[in-house]
């Protein structure tokens, strides 16, 4: 493995273990998980490789295959800078949650498909969570860990994401998606077998991550909890009377209480459907996301809408953005027989635009956070 190679040229050992953890693509329920709400995501077959060896002193000692140069140390974690904040900050949240975790050696190798929004950043932090909870002996359980993850990128990154993408990297079973309840933390994992109703689930990736991101994440979970402060209750999970409560709200609020409200529903659906085995009858929940998304939650942007618009138009059963939004990965349901169709529409479009070619390619629910040896 070339992570092992890598290694034992840096520390001049063998690491006492490699770990692996996953992207994910959110199949439905975008924005909810800060809400208290449901989502419902799978693992993509590609995450971050881990190998990692456990040190007697305090220090962490990093290398990415992705990153040029030799390996950084990192004596003071709150120095760490770049990429390396997301492993040091998985041995912060450790610590600070009081679990006895001293220093580590750690080469990491990603192959989550750059700028795609499938989460490479949870998948990052999950496999060396994953390393540290096995090499120091913590027993936690996947969810814990998930949390810690959390923890890590909410504290010590900096970035109020909610729980989704760090417990689909954790959770996930292949041929699988997860549904999650982000208030109660219940998971159940539900078949999503794609290739027995002869359909694939298209990633259109745009390429782009517009700057304004972040900043927008943040706002918007801010109107987020106005809106729920003002309607009287704990999250917008708890909203039952959606007119009742529009009736209340104005302007950002309004817009985003419908659409996270109608979001929950959605998931809820779309859980039932693939329980009844009606796979197919998925997509036009898909499109109502993403018209949610993009009218009332205000996460979308051009390159998302004219791959969403172009799959559809090409045959796809339905399709959505993905993830937080601004950017990323659109994702689109299509029948085996019309994938090359949908392909060729979402090109032509970006083409007439005059936008560089989005990648376009099928993924299928892998497996979530495993050692490897
Ligand atoms: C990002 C966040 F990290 C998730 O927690 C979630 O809120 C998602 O955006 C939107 O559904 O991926």
């Amino acid at each position: 493995m070339k992570v092992v190679e890598a290694f034992r040229e840096s520390f001049g050992t063998e690491p006492h273990g490699v770990w692996h953890a996953p992207g994910r693509v959110n199949l439905i329920g975008e924005h909810t998980d800060y809400n208290d709400g449901f989502v419902l995501p799978f693992a993509v077959p590609w995450g971050v490789t881990a190998a990692v060896s456990p040190r007697t002193d305090d220090l962490v000692r990093l290398r990415s295959l992705q990153a040029a140069g030799p390996a950084v140390t990192v004596e003071a974690l709150e120095e760490a800078e770049g990429w390396t904040r997301y492993a040091a900050g998985v041995v912060w949240a450790l610590r600070e949650a009081g679990h006895p975790v001293r220093g580590a050696d750690i080469v990491l190798d990603g192959d989550v498909p750059q700028g795609a929004g499938l989460s490479s950043s949870a998948a990052l932090e999950v496999a060396v969570g994953l390393a540290l909870d096995e090499l120091y002996g913590l027993g936690l359980s996947r969810m814990d860990l998930a949390r810690v993850c959390q923890g890590a990128e909410n504290d010590f990154v900096g970035m109020p994401c909610g729980i989704m993408d760090q417990a689909a990297s954790a959770l996930c079973e292949e041929g699988r998606a997860l549904f999650l309840d982000c208030r109660t933390l219940g998971a159940r994992t539900i078949p999503f077998d794609l290739t027995a109703y002869g359909l694939q689930l298209l990633i259109i990736n745009t390429g782009v991550h517009h700057e304004l991101a972040d900043g927008q994440y943040a706002r918007r979970r801010q109107d987020c909890e106005s809106a729920a402060a003002r309607l009287g209750v704990a999250a917008l999970r708890d909203v039952t009377d959606l007119a009742g409560a529009l009736a209340r709200l104005s302007g950002d609020e309004r817009r985003r209480v419908q659409h996270v409200v109608t979001e929950n529903h959605r998931v809820e659906a779309v859980v039932g459907l693939l329980r009844a085995g009606a796979v197919r009858e998925v997509g036009a929940l898909l499109n109502a996301s993403h018209l949610s998304l993009r009218d009332q939650f205000e996460v979308s942007c051009p390159e998302l809408d004219v791959a969403v618009e172009a799959a559809i138009r090409g045959g796809a059963r339905g399709a959505r953005m993905t993830g937080g939004g601004f950017g990323g990965s659109a994702i689109a349901l299509v029948a085996d027989d019309r994938v090359e169709p949908v392909r060729d529409a979402v090109l032509l479009a970006y083409a007439e635009h005059g936008w560089a070619p989005p990648e376009v390619y099928p993924a299928s629910p892998a497996a979530g956070a495993r050692r490897l040896a």
